[in-house]
């Protein structure tokens, strides 16, 4: 799959303001600077349409985006972000409950972790819970730029175990940087959306 237009929709708190639930959708989640809206950025070939940051904690509300007209990328903000304050992790945590839980069209959630590091308690937090709702199965390791071929294979199978990923989890590393891993990423995504 190509994605040839891609246009913003919204940014979301609450309910009320998410778009219809008319299409499906696949959602990034992950730690705050993990690369979520820089993923997105890449898959769309648009190196603005997503706000991206050197400081954690840029996408602070659920970004809804239009994909080829046919389907929807969710950019949800980052958690581990240790700046912020108790009511407002607190507020973090009821938005994304919110989302997570009661959307018939959210097909599956992209887990972002990245590739240099173990995934963190909250990465482990955040896939249970995943899994719970039946949206994991479709992992990300970003920044794969950073490591020699090496070293990623080796945090590869490190995130695997510490996952805890099935043989049919899918696990693909890829880089903003140098575009690694984005067409099977894309393979992956055109399979869920297109019910395949
Ligand atoms: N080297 C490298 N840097 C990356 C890559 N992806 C993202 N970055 C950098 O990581 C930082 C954070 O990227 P974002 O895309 O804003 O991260 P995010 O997960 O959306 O962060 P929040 O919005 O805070 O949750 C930016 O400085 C990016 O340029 C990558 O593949 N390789
Ligand atoms: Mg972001």
């Amino acid at each position: 799959m190509k994605i040839t237009k891609a246009d913003f929709l919204v940014s979301a708190v609450t309910e009320k303001q998410y778009p219809d639930e008319s299409l499906p959708e696949i959602a990034f989640a992950g730690r705050s600077n993990v690369g979520k809206s820089s993923l997105l950025n890449l898959l769309t070939n648009r190196r603005k349409l997503a706000k991206v940051s050197q400081n954690p904690g840029k996408t602070r509300q659920i970004n809804f985006f239009l994909i080829n007209d046919s389907f929807r990328i969710v950019d949800l903000p980052g958690y581990g972000y240790a700046r912020v304050s108790r009511s407002e992790s607190e507020s973090w945590g009821k938005m994304m409950e919110r989302y997570l839980e009661n959307r018939p069209n959210l097909l599956k959630v992209v887990q972002l972790v990245d590739c240099r590091h173990e995934p963190s308690a909250q990465d482990l937090q955040m896939y249970e819970y995943l899994k719970y709702y039946g949206l994991a199965g479709l992992v990300v390791a970003t920044k794969a730029d950073k490591l020699s071929k090496n070293e990623l294979n080796k945090n590869l199978s490190l995130i695997r175990k510490s996952l805890s990923l099935e043989k049919d989890d899918i696990l693909i590393a890829v880089s903003a940087v140098n575009r690694t891993g984005t067409d099977e990423l894309l393979g992956v995504i055109d399979k869920i959306v297109s019910g395949r």
